[in-house]
């Protein structure tokens, strides 16, 4: 039976993948943890909860003892935006605290670790269309360097110490129950609440700014795929590209258009257009549909009529 610690269970992927994992393995069998308090009631009755700073190796081991844990998802990190505020704190977050579960996981026999990667470890020299699985990653923010050495961290301790550690490079995740925590993808998420809430947005990138995009039903699918591979059968192990769909802000705009037809926006771009320009439009994820089957099934257009719908209902609730 899997006992799983989630690290970062607060964030935007947390909520949903903690959940998830609770759906399918209990409430009590999955422990939440963050930094902070989740003020989202669904992710707060559905089991427990421990406060957690990753950086405090002994207070993850206390966890590991107190729960059983034999499974740990780290998802506790320092996104592109706050990153190249707080390089420091990226670093530490996304890697000592890393480095904190990888020792913990081999000395207290942990049978799985799941981080995910992110498209921030591309950079300058990297194919902008279809950025392939192997290729130059020389990224230029702090987040996206630490996400490399996240990688090769997890690659080491899976020939080294033969840990079971996978991740995947999630493009930016769009979703309606948590918002983002700080990316440079965070306006393909706000672009839907604005458009909602006041018909209008600002965009802090330029119109023709094209990224690898996923919703977040997709996400989860491709995180709990992953997770549930035969690790005997994985050629990757903590760096998989996995694609859904690439648009620009100008199609994203037009096709939220077709439902709000009324819908305006303007553009000023600040820092985050350099992150975003460092980045590639698409990746090629053949490696992870060959070595676990990944396939998306959402499009911008099906993701825009649910994104509306999910956001317009809560909106007439007035929670957002
Ligand atoms: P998020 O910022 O929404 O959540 C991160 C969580 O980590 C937050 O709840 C935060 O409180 C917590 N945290 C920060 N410092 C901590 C600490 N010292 N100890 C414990 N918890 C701490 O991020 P997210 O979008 O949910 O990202 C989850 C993972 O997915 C990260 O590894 C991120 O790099 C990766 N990722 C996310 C996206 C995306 O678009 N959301 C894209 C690519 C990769
Ligand atoms: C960010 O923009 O920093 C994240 C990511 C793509 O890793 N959403």
């Amino acid at each position: 039976m899997k006992k799983i610690l989630v690290i970062g269970a607060v964030g935007q992927i947390g909520t949903e993948l903690t959940m998830e994992l609770r759906n399918l393995h209990g409430g009590d069998n999955v422990i939440a943890s963050d930094i902070k308090l989740s003020d989202c009631e669904k992710l707060n009755v559905s089991g427990p909860f421990e406060t957690l700073d990753i950086m405090d190796k002994n207070a993850i081991v206390a966890l590991i003892k107190k729960h059983n844990i034999n499974t740990i998802v780290d998802l506790a990190a320092i996104l592109s935006a706050t990153g190249e505020k707080n390089p420091t704190l990226a670093w530490n977050v996304n890697i000592n605290g890393f480095i904190n579960v990888l020792q913990i996981a081999v000395e207290y026999k942990i049978q799985q670790v799941f981080i995910p990667s992110s498209i921030a470890v591309f950079g300058p020299g990297t194919p902008l269309d279809s950025a392939p699985q192997e290729t130059v990653l020389k990224p230029t923010t702090m987040y996206g360097i630490t996400k490399v050495a996240g990688e090769l961290l997890g690659d080491y301790y899976v020939k080294k110490y033969n840990l079971d550690v996978r991740g995947l490079r999630y493009p930016g995740i769009i979703s309606n129950e948590t918002l983002p925590g700080g990316g440079t993808t965070d306006y393909a998420v706000d672009i839907y609440y604005s458009a909602i809430k006041y018909g209008k947005y600002t965009c802090f990138v330029k119109e023709d700014t094209r990224l690898p995009m996923m919703y977040m039903p997709d996400c989860l699918k491709a995180s709990l795929d992953l997770m549930n591979a035969d690790f005997s059968k994985l050629v990757h192990h903590g760096d998989f590209n996995v694609g859904a769909m690439s648009f620009s802000v100008k199609e994203q705009a037009e096709n939220i258009k077709k439902y709000i037809p009324n819908f305006t926006i303007e553009y000023k771009p600040d820092y985050r257009q350099d992150i975003a320009d460092s980045w590639p439009n698409s990746v090629d994820d053949s490696a992870a549909r060959n070595e676990w089957g990944w396939k998306p099934s959402y499009d911008l257009d099906a993701m825009t009529q649910d994104m509306l719908k999910v956001i317009g209902e809560k909106h007439k609730l007035g929670l957002v």
